[in-house]
């Protein structure tokens, strides 16, 4: 029997603590993914079953057909399996209200987003997702779904179009904004969104710009559970843990983080309830997070995969990766500035431990993904810092260089596989049949990727060049060793 009600479930499975009818919506989400089931669904879950209020989440996929189609039928409900080295549990989670895809959906989504109901719209599209020139800090003009947007913005299909009507839309029938809340993994994601939707205004609904300026609240947030893409192994599990067909069910880790600027005019959810941490500035918890967490995450993802790694806790299996994540998160951890209140020691004896854990299967290849959007802020930041400050660099010369070995798109073995990178095609161009010193050259004059003082430091440049040699002429398992050699 399909999930649909909260009845028949057996009893060491956790439901949601009210009655989730009795609760209307109040935010809408734009990227109902694995990741917002896992985190912020879960986090509204606790508060709305701690102090109630109408603030249960409108869940719209911008794309994919398949999370409404799954979801809906089940009355928004799902199971949530968490796995940690203890055992596993089973939670359904009630907070998703109404689930839609903005193309079947396209007027109960712009109805949502526009009613005076809802007061928060969330976001996590992943980084690629947004169309922001990192450089200026704008829109990127030929991200596909800006260039329709600006086009057409009363017919938007992307994220910048869509909030950009939507406060128009509000503001011209004198309905208050809605607090914007990015979710996604973006350094200073708050002030980051506001500058896109600004200058997206700007081009195409001038009239709203100031508005958009000066009286929408937009809190930066620091949002952190890693939750592997579901299998048909995560849905058979819930099968059996339910005792209901589950096709939207979920499973993730038991640890969970979310910092949050408490920045919410419009009124929120008491999301402190779950353990949300608010806080005045969230820019050195979100720092922390992505060098150490992510850069580490995609330094292994890169280097694991190459040898032959599917899963994170495969490559922390192996002892030379294993010492090198710790060499990454000590070299990260160290451009950090003091946080008061957190070891950064013991925070990567934590995330050791997560990576580790082997009841997730979280696999290398979903962590690589993108590369071109998540190098900046995971891995050229800290680089940039550690060269301003004379610290080490080989960390992050051997996690670009990792990087790079994986944009030629054949395994050791020869098979090829998927970039799945916005800038796939152009990371194809610049390194096919080139040698490793040609690469590294075409790679950092990639525009808006490599800042100008890594590129142009040519002790830098050598360590990437040394690095990426040794992977392509000796196989990644020499260069690890070779890496835990080196000085
Ligand atoms: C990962 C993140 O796929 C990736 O790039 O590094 O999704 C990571 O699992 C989450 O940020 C953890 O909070």
């Amino acid at each position: 029997m399909r999930l649909t009600s909260l009845n028949d479930l057996p009893s060491d499975v956790t439901r949601p603590g009210y009655t989730p009818s009795e609760h209307r919506a109040g935010i809408v989400h734009l990227g109902l993914g694995a990741f917002h089931k896992a985190h912020q669904a879960v986090y509204t879950d606790t508060a709305l079953a701690h102090s109630g209020g109408n603030w249960r989440i409108t869940g719209v996929s911008l794309r994919s057909p398949e999370t409404a189609a799954q979801l809906a039928p089940q009355n928004g409900l799902f199971t949530l399996i968490e796995r940690s080295a203890e055992g596993s549990t089973a939670r359904i989670i009630g907070s998703i209200a109404h689930a839609y895809c903005l193309g079947p959906d396209r007027a109960a989504v712009l109805d949502a987003m526009t009613a005076p109901a809802t007061q928060i719209v969330s976001i996590t599209v992943t980084e690629k997702g947004y169309g922001i020139d990192r450089s200026t800090g704008g829109v990127d003009t030929v991200h596909p779904a800006i260039a329709h947007d600006l086009n057409e913005p009363d017919a938007p299909v992307g994220v910048a179009g869509l909030m950009v009507w939507a406060l128009h839309a509000r503001h011209a029938a004198g309905v208050p904004p809605f607090t914007v809340l990015c979710c996604d993994n973006l350094p200073d994601n708050g002030t980051m969104l506001q500058g896109l939707l600004v200058d997206f205004a700007r081009r195409a609904l001038p009239e709203v710009a100031n508005h958009i300026a000066n009286d929408v609240a937009f809190p930066s947030t620091m949002v952190d559970r890693i939750t592997p893409a579901a299998t048909d192994a995560t849905l058979a599990a819930a099968a059996r843990m339910t005792g209901h067909a589950d096709a939207a069910a979920i499973e993730t880790e038991a640890f969970s983080q979310w910092v949050i600027e408490d920045h919410f005019p419009t009124g929120r959810p008491y999301w402190e309830s779950a353990g949300a941490m608010f806080v005045a500035d969230v820019k050195p918890y979100e720092e922390m997070k992505l060098r150490m967490l992510n850069g580490a995450h995609s330094m292994l993802a890169y280097a694991g995969f190459l040898a032959g790694c599917t899963h994170v806790a495969d490559v922390m299996a192996n002892p030379v990766l294993n010492l090198l994540v710790r060499r990454h998160l000590a070299a990260a951890a160290a451009t950090l500035p003091q946080l008061a209140g957190v070891d950064f020691e013991h925070y990567a004896d934590a995330l050791i431990a997560r990576f580790s854990n082997p009841h997730l299967h979280h696999q290398t290849y979903q962590i690589a993904m993108d590369g071109t959007e998540k190098l900046p802020q995971r891995i050229l930041a800290p680089a940039l810092d550690a060269q301003a400050a004379g610290q080490p660099l080989a960390p992050f010369a051997f996690a670009v260089a990792a990087w790079m070995r994986y944009t030629l798109g054949r395994t050791e073995t020869d098979e090829t596989y998927a970039l799945r990178d916005p800038r796939a095609e152009e990371l194809t161009q610049l390194t096919r049949d080139q040698t490793p010193q040609t690469i590294v050259k075409n790679l950092m004059s990639l525009p808006s990727l490599f800042p100008d003082a890594l590129a142009e430091d040519d002790t830098f440049v050598q360590m990437v060049v040394t690095r990426l040699t040794t992977m392509m002429q000796d196989g990644m398992t020499q260069a690890l060793t070779s890496e835990q050699a080196a000085p």
